[in-house]
Order: structure tokens, then C-alpha cells, then sequence
């Protein structure tokens, strides 16, 4: 072999050799993360060697809860109201708050979406906590029939998502929760 050949030989096994024993970025940076120079940078919310760990925020915006689907009548076809469609109403239950929207959408349809946006800003506090909320048929008697809820929690590994779909534990209702994260 000449000289210059092993020169180059030696000098390509260094380099892989450096790259495979001291590169942390040869397993791939997570969440977005990229390799510069050997180190991952994480984007914003997330550290860690390889972005793999997110940041806890201090606490959590509900900024709306969008109604997609809802049925006229419960589980055991009872409509909720006899002539005409039921008059949606939310309330939220977390931990440390509980929430009453205020609008009433009377006479709902099938349909159509309703947008429960909050008029003040809805915080939850403890992230770690979650939230539950109800959509009621609110028409006016003592007692609102449920026509659904829906649920929320933190997860530390399931990243930020802003838009989460809910399915009602007791009638047919579909929701559609809009977060913002605040740090
Ligand atoms: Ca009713
Ligand atoms: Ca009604």
C-alpha cells in the first residue's frame, strides 16, 4: 500500500470511528430536534440529549370546544326535546375550577357546528389534572338532560397537540377541544 493510501485509510477510520463512538446526534434527534456539530438542538419545548424529554407548562388555555356531532335522541332514543332540537349549554369541571359557558344554542341541528369559545380566558392551573366537560340540553325544566361529555388530560409524552377530538362516554356527541400552551 503507499504511503498516501494509508495516510487516507487511517484517516477515514478516524473519522467514522469519531463520528460512531463520540457523535451523539448518530441516534436521531427527537421531536424535531436536529444535529449541529454533535449536539441535538431542540426546538423550543423540548430538551434532553436527544429532545426526547418535553417542557411541563405552567398551565393550559381551553380555547374552544367545537361540537362536530351530536344526535337528537340518547343512547335509549329518548329525543331530549319532543319538537325540536335540544339547546346545547357547556360546563367544564376541572380539579380546581368549574366553568359555565353562558351561551345557550337553542335548537340545535344535527350538522351544524357550535363553537363554545370562551368570552374570559379558561385556564387550567394544574396541568397535571385535567378536565372534564359537560354538554347539557339546557330548555328550561329543573332537571338538563347530559347529552354527552368529554375529557382532557396532560400527557408529558404525548408532545402539544392544539386540536384534540373527544368521544362522550354517554351519548353520541363528538367535540373537538382547541389548547394553547402556556410556559
Ligand atoms: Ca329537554
Ligand atoms: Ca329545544
Amino acid at each position: 500500500m503507499k504511503p498516501y493510501i494509508k495516510t487516507l485509510v487511517a484517516l477515514i477510520f478516524l473519522l467514522t470511528s469519531s463520528c460512531l463512538f463520540f457523535d451523539p446526534c448518530i441516534k436521531d434527534c427527537g421531536n424535531n430536534g436536529y444535529c449541529d456539530d454533535g449536539d441535538c438542538v431542540c426546538p423550543d419545548r423540548f430538551y434532553g440529549t436527544f429532545c426526547e424529554d418535553q417542557k411541563e407548562p405552567s398551565s393550559i388555555e381551553i380555547t374552544n370546544i367545537k361540537i362536530l356531532e351530536f344526535s337528537m335522541k340518547d343512547n335509549d332514543s329518548i329525543p331530549y326535546d319532543t319538537s325540536d332540537g335540544p339547546d346545547l349549554y357547556l360546563t367544564i369541571r376541572g380539579g380546581d375550577f368549574e366553568y359555565e359557558h353562558g351561551t345557550i344554542f337553542q335548537n340545535a341541528v344535527p350538522g351544524t357546528q357550535y363553537n363554545f369559545i370562551p368570552i374570559e380566558p379558561v385556564i387550567i392551573e394544574n396541568v397535571n389534572e385535567g378536565f372534564e366537560f359537560f354538554i347539557l340540553d339546557k330548555d328550561g325544566s329543573v332537571a338538563y338532560d347530559i347529552i354527552g361529555d368529554g375529557y382532557f388530560k396532560y400527557d408529558s409524552k404525548g408532545g402539544f397537540p392544539d386540536k384534540v377530538v373527544s368521544n362522550s362516554w354517554i351519548n353520541h356527541l363528538v367535540t373537538e377541544i382547541s389548547l394553547k400552551y402556556i410556559f
